[in-house]
């Protein structure tokens, strides 16, 4: 085991819940709060530490959530604060943390903050937002595009000002140059944090110190100053962890967010290794330029910038993305093994895992033929933005099937009855029709399902001290299709080894280390304890220990005792 002063948040591994697709207790069609705590066993059962929570306050739901219209408020479509305070002590009582969603860069227009801003220009809430008056001509005052689609200014005639929205026309951006909004916001977070919870992820925290005028938006010149400020204010002393989201880290600048002496935060979700299979042009809605050499360099060097300091969180998915074996490997006939292999070469990284909801069985992208069956604010926005921009309907089609963030929504597949299990009527969002065949019911009778697999990943990571302390290495930096590494702590050694090919690859004897490598893992058949082969099937994926450590640690017996037949 790790020794007692190594933070939770470094052996734990993290579930994100998107609240609307996750399971629904009342029949509504709509996830909530209690379908979430009637899942804990499922949770607790897969072994992880916390849950990232996304948004579950009073939101007019246009970007489900994200768009928040009383910070102290529970939609009533996810339930009640009371509810709220019953899953963090259900979870609680399973060792879960609730880790929530802290979306301040920008709120709803309906919080009363706007609506107040809205009415008069003397009112303090007025300064809450950024407002610029037109260009002579009445027109914005510059072309800064939104990311959902249109200019990112929005006109209130009652005001005679156009008001700045990042996202959405319905999202203005809190102006956190205003020490009175901060204090409002630092007010809020204490508030929840003194309720029990185990932190929060920030949503797009590099935003908040922009500069509209120089159009200097994200990783701005107060970005830094202001989250020391909130650490000093919320975060210090607590036993919390917090993840600030962010499109630009680097990591030449992660240490500045996640640096041990900075006061800051804990980790940061990059997005390097996802925007490089972005066409630079289209973004998302472009074709998957996946390319492995690129993917493992990329990950090599977060693994390199945070190897002595901060620290990296792991990930594939989230409520923003297209599902990892669609989108990185087989969600056909090698589903099952895909789904294995991706978790493990990405799971025994250094760092801390985040499992988003279906992943731990395996979910699909879905299949969308027509426009009408995206629901997401951003698809429909950036739809609008690429047609007017004399785009083709079916060229935009396919990079939605690809990437769209709808993926991600569909309801988790829970049982092969009616609705999956997921709700008793019709849910708010089309499930994926492949819900008959991949629900969590079925996956988990199979002792070797990708849950199996998962629940074996999150004990081994708690197991064996390598996982969670040792250095990393990248083998085969540039070979096409295999990614492999070795994890070493004195004298274990931990070799992890995956093939993103649809086809047997064979590699050179001499490509791998020395070793007397012991099989603990294996997502093709029960090979048990032979050497690492050269011949891999497809979408192979193994972890071995270097069992010349046995004569010297107990991890042998502890990665046993980690992985129950
Ligand atoms: O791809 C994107 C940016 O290039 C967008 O999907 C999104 O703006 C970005 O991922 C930031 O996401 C976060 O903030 C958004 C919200 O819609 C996302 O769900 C959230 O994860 C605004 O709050
Ligand atoms: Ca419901």
């Amino acid at each position: 085991m790790t020794d007692s002063n190594t933070p939770w948040w470094k052996t734990a591994t993290g579930y994100q819940i998107y609240p609307r697709s996750f399971c629904d207790s009342n029949g509504d069609g709509i996830g909530d709060i209690p379908g979430i705590v009637s899942r804990l066993d499922h949770l607790a059962d897969l072994g992880i530490g916390f849950v990232w929570l996304s948004p579950v306050y009073a939101s007019p739901m246009r970007d489900n959530g994200y768009d928040i219209a009383d910070y102290y408020a529970i939609a009533p479509e996810f339930g009640t604060l009371d509810d709220f305070d019953a899953l963090v002590a259900e979870a609680a009582a399973r060792q879960i943390r609730i880790v929530m969603d802290l979306v301040v860069n920008h709120c709803s227009s309906d919080h009363t903050w706007f609506r107040k801003a809205c009415e008069s220009r003397d009112c303090p809430e007025h300064e809450y937002f950024y407002w610029r008056d037109p260009r002579p001509d009445g027109s914005p005052p510059d072309d800064q595009r939104a990311c959902f689609g249109g200019s990112a200014w929005h006109w209130v005639p009652a005001i005679g000002r156009y008001c700045y929205c990042h996202f959405g026309p319905q999202q203005p951006d809190l102006n956190w140059h205003n020490p009175a909004l901060r204090t409002e916001i630092y007010n809020m977070m204490n508030w929840w944090l003194d309720r029990g919870i185990g932190g929060f992820r920030m949503d797009v925290i590099e935003l908040v110190g922009k500069d509209i005028d120089a159009r200097h938006y994200y990783e701005g010149p107060d970005m830094h100053r202001f989250i020391q400020e909130m650490h000093r204010e919320c975060l210090a002393g607590r036993d919390i962890v917090t993840i600030g989201e962010s499109w630009s880290v680097t990591p030449g600048t992660a240490l500045d967010y996640c640096g041990r002496d900075r006061g800051e935060l804990n980790m940061v979700f990059s997005f390097n290794h996802i925007q490089a299979a972005w066409d630079p042009a289209k973004g998302r809605f472009g074709p998957n330029l996946f390319d492995l050499p690129t993917h493992k360099k990329i990950l090599a060097d977060w693994q390199s910038a945070l190897a002595e300091d901060g620290w990296n969180s792991l990930y594939l998915s989230n409520h923003d993305l297209p599902r990892p074996v669609s989108h990185y490997a087989d969600d056909g006939v090698h589903r099952v093994r895909s789904a294995k292999m991706l978790a493990a070469v990405t799971y025994l990284m250094k760092g801390t895992p985040f499992i988003f909801q279906g992943e731990e069985i395996g979910m699909t992208n879905a299949r969308f033929e027509r426009l009408d069956q995206f629901q997401d604010i951003e698809t429909l926005g950036q739809f609008r933005e690429v047609m007017a921009a004399g785009g083709s309907v079916e060229e935009f089609l396919a990079g939605a099937n690809a990437n769209a963030r709808d993926h991600a929504r569909t309801p988790v597949q829970w049982t092969a009855d009616t609705w999956a299990g997921f709700s008793t009527s019709e849910p708010w969002m089309a499930l994926n029709p492949n819900y008959r065949e991949i629900n969590v019911a079925a996956d988990r009778a199979d002792p070797d399902g990708v849950f199996a697999w998962y629940r074996k990943l999150v004990r081994l990571r708690r197991a064996l001290p390598v996982v969670v302390e040792g250095t990393f290495e990248m083998l085969l930096p540039e070979h096409p299709s295999v990614l492999c590494y070795v994890r070493t702590l004195g004298p274990t050694r931990l070799l992890v080894l995956g093939s993103y090919s649809a086809d047997p690859v064979t590699l050179p004897p001499a490509a791998l280390p020395e070793g007397n490598w012991d099989l603990l893992l294996t997502n093709v058949g029960d090979i048990a304890h032979v050497a690492i082969p050269t011949s891999l099937p497809p979408f192979f994926a193994g972890v071995w220990l270097d069992v010349s450590a046995r004569k010297t640690t107990p991890t042998r017996q502890a990665a046993e005792s980690a992985l129950p037949s």
